[in-house]
């Protein structure tokens, strides 16, 4: 390795013999020269106004993207009422989660920080179809004039071990109406074997893929001439590693924003994280990856879509994102963040909707002291 370091990186990253480099050293000189600070961001979170402000005995949650339509952003969340009652009693009636029972919502706003809920944009199914039971966690794209939501969807009863597939429902304006698939887009993989009959998730007598349980928090990006579905996959029988969920990413490519999608061979493509928070940049695709697993709270790239590599790791990073899609996505890797929509847990059962607004870090300096 000594052979090709130069004074100027000893000197930049302060090392004091190159024949006697630590393991950090030897990882620090693979690093480029014009390390930067782009990737990097802190961040803080305020209430909203109007009708996203915190609604007693209202859940609003996982908002989607922000796009822009007649001077106006729109968002569109999961919402339901009550408190949770969990899986102890009559799960048939009862809610299990705060995103249990929900239908899909949808906001305007000029300012991003004042709101007008404009009403329900994609209902549960009628009894026993795929989604009677909840539909929740959208996420918007328009492409050529049309737009898609690809939202979770739970089928009745709402047991611990019901699987969770994606929907997607397409119209020709953000006011609907939309129309349904039949059939969801995305479902978990048929690989793992329950152990028992019970209603206890985490006893299998095999895990299968990493999304045999539940697929989660779809999102297409329009990319390469084709349509990526990133998702996060629950495993059947997942287990606390690395101090959290085993929480993976993975995609599913399709040609049409329809489908049929199908996964990617190369899944999962994260070993970590939660909700799915991903951009366009500089040809490829920007991945945020927060919550879970050894990568959380770092932002990752990839040229293809697939390979993701670390590019920061940040303090801490809002969660179920909802990105602003009118951003100039391409004036710094973190544009997009400069300011969002987020999720807040008043309590267990009350979710509300909150903005989040980042910035990059220039200086560490002391009181009075001068930055440049
Ligand atoms: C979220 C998402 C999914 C989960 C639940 C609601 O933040 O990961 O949507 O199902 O929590």
């Amino acid at each position: 390795m000594s052979n090709n370091i130069t004074e100027e990186q000893l000197d930049f990253l302060g090392i004091t013999n190159k024949e006697k480099l630590s393991a950090a050293s030897k990882r620090a000189l693979q690093w480029p020269m014009n390390l930067g600070n782009d990737w990097f961001f802190e961040y803080q979170i305020e209430d909203l106004k109007g009708d996203l402000a915190y609604e007693e005995g209202v859940v609003r949650r996982d908002p989607s993207a922000m796009i822009k339509h007649d001077e106006k952003y729109f968002v569109w969340y999961s919402k339901s009422t009550g408190a949770t009652d969990g899986f102890a009693g009559d799960i048939e009636k009862e809610k299990v989660f705060p995103w249990d029972g929900c239908d899909i919502w949808f906001a305007s706003s000029y300012d991003g920080v004042n709101w007008k809920e404009e009403g329900i944009a994609v209902r549960r199914g009628e009894k026993r179809t795929y989604d009677d039971r909840s539909v929740f966690t959208p996420e918007i794209m328009e492409y050529e004039g049309t737009y898609y939501l690809t939202y979770q969807t739970v089928k009745s009863p709402y047991e611990v071990r019901v699987k969770n597939q994606v929907g997607l429902a397409w119209s020709d304006s953000p006011y609907g109406p939309w129309i349904k698939s039949e059939t969801p887009i995305l479902s978990p993989a048929d690989n793992g074997v329950w152990k028992g009959d019970t209603d206890n998730r985490f006893m299998v007598e095999k895990k299968g893929d990493f999304d045999s349980h539940k697929v989660h928090d779809p999102c297409i990006i329009p990319f390469n001439d084709k349509f990526y579905l990133y998702y996060k996959g629950e495993q059947m029988g997942e287990e606390i590693t690395f101090g959290g969920r085993q929480i993976r990413h993975g995609v599913a490519i399709a040609d049409h924003p329809k489908g049929p999608y199908i996964k990617s061979e190369y899944n999962p493509i994260s070993n970590s994280g939660h909700e799915i928070c991903v951009w366009k940049y500089n040809g490829g695709i920007t991945s945020l990856i927060t919550t879970d697993g050894p990568e959380k709270n770092t932002v990752q790239w990839s040229s293809d879509g697939i390979n993701f590599e670390v590019k920061a790791v940040v303090k801490g990073a809002p969660h179920a994102i909802g990105l602003n899609r009118t951003a100039d996505v391409e004036k710094e890797p973190c544009e997009i963040l400069r300011w969002g929509l987020t999720h807040k847990y008043m309590n267990d059962d009350y979710q509300y909707i909150r903005r989040f607004t980042t910035w990059k870090l220039k200086h560490h300096t002391a009181k009075g002291e001068r930055g440049e």
